[in-house]
């Protein structure tokens, strides 16, 4: 008899490594069924390419816990290229991806929180990546919740690797996701179809799948916003916000949950449902489009949720001008959303 479990630990686990060629053989099959003449066959480089992610995170996760030990927290002493004060572990984990990506023959760009420019790498790879390898590093130091968030593109053909390859719409995204470090690791990923979700198992060292076809549910009365902002918000959004509290006919308020980390609210606000938003405040934006915005936007979308800025603009459908340009997000429940698209095209 097969024991589906051993000490508790179930025996039929889909590790991400196996998923992630599940994935491509599933693309392969795709086109061979619908007996299609072209065949268009995956060269396995995206494949390659998560694989070596997903490695970086492992490797990120394991300095993030034991940072305090081995004296990695506290600052570097450097400013990044948003007037950030960047944390020692931004750094370090800065350079663990960077290289990452720079060893595994698949990427020609990189973009960084943590670099004023983009990085072009001598490779013959065919994609590029967006990345805040901390985010939310501000926690850090008290051990929150924080997370690494990156965005794939496919350069464009005849492209050798350039700022083009970069500052495109959300839309073209091939893949996103973050691995928030918390309690345990929890990596989100998007390759177009659907989200899956997986959890770090650090005695196996591999990653688990956890959550398949995560799919967020329609409402759900939680909202996550920074209020300290309030004074600095259109009126139009202070209202809306402040609607959130009144309570319905024998209903209750909205609950408020803010953690200041995004891949912390984001990640709860994936798997509970509710709102996460972050408006502009006198007029700016404060997160940024190529790492932050488009890869939760993409994911949320495949995940049955919405993302769109003050205006009520899809995210996905705008298009950066410089690397780290900023913007503002509400993202969550498509349900959720749409109240307050519907309330500022009212108002
Ligand atoms: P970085 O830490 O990568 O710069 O990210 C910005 C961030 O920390 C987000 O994670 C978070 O949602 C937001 O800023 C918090 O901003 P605030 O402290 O103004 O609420």
């Amino acid at each position: 008899m097969v024991r589906e479990e051993i000490d508790g630990t179930r025996t039929d686990i889909v590790t991400l490594s196996s998923f992630i060629l599940q994935e491509q053989r599933r693309y392969n099959s795709k086109y061979h069924d619908q007996g299609s003449s072209i065949i268009r066959e995956a060269s396995g480089e995206l494949s390659l390419l998560l694989n070596s992610l997903q490695f970086a995170f492992k490797f990120i996760a394991n300095n993030i816990r034991k940072a305090e030990l081995v004296n990695l927290i506290g600052l570097s002493g450097v400013i990044n290229s948003t007037g950030d004060e960047q944390k020692q572990l931004d750094s370090i984990c800065n350079d663990i991806f960077i290289q990452a990506m720079k060893t595994n023959g698949c990427i020609r760009v990189i973009v960084s929180e943590e670099e004023e420019k983009e990085i072009l790498v001598d490779s013959s790879g065919s994609y590029a990546i967006t990345c805040d390898p901390i985010d939310g590093s501000s926690n850090i130091d008290a051990g929150v919740s924080v997370g690494t968030i990156f965005g794939i593109y496919k350069i464009h053909p005849g492209s050798n690797g350039s700022l083009k390859d970069v500052l495109r719409s959300g839309n073209e995204m091939v893949a996103a996701g973050y691995t928030m470090y918390g309690a345990s690791a929890h990596l989100l990923l998007t390759t177009g179809h659907k989200v899956n979700g997986f959890t770090l198992d650090s005695n196996l060292g591999e990653f688990i799948l956890t959550h398949r076809n995560l799919s967020m549910p329609h409402f759900k009365n939680i909202y996550s916003i920074n209020e300290g902002n309030t004074l600095y918000w259109p009126p139009k959004i202070a209202d809306f916000i402040h609607s959130l509290k009144v309570a319905p006919e024998g209903g209750k308020p909205y609950a408020a949950r803010y953690i200041g980390s995004m891949v912390a609210d984001v990640h709860r606000t994936m798997l509970y449902g509710g709102l996460f938003c972050y408006p502009c405040s006198r007029g700016k934006g404060k997160l940024r489009l190529l790492y932050e915005c488009f890869p939760m936007a993409f994911l949320c979308e495949q995940a049955n949720g919405l993302a769109v800025n003050d205006k009520g603009e899809r995210i996905l459908d705008l298009t950066p001008e410089h690397i780290h340009e900023q913007s503002s997000i509400w993202l969550g429940s498509k349900g959720e959303i749409q109240k307050y698209v519907d309330y500022i095209n009212k108002h």
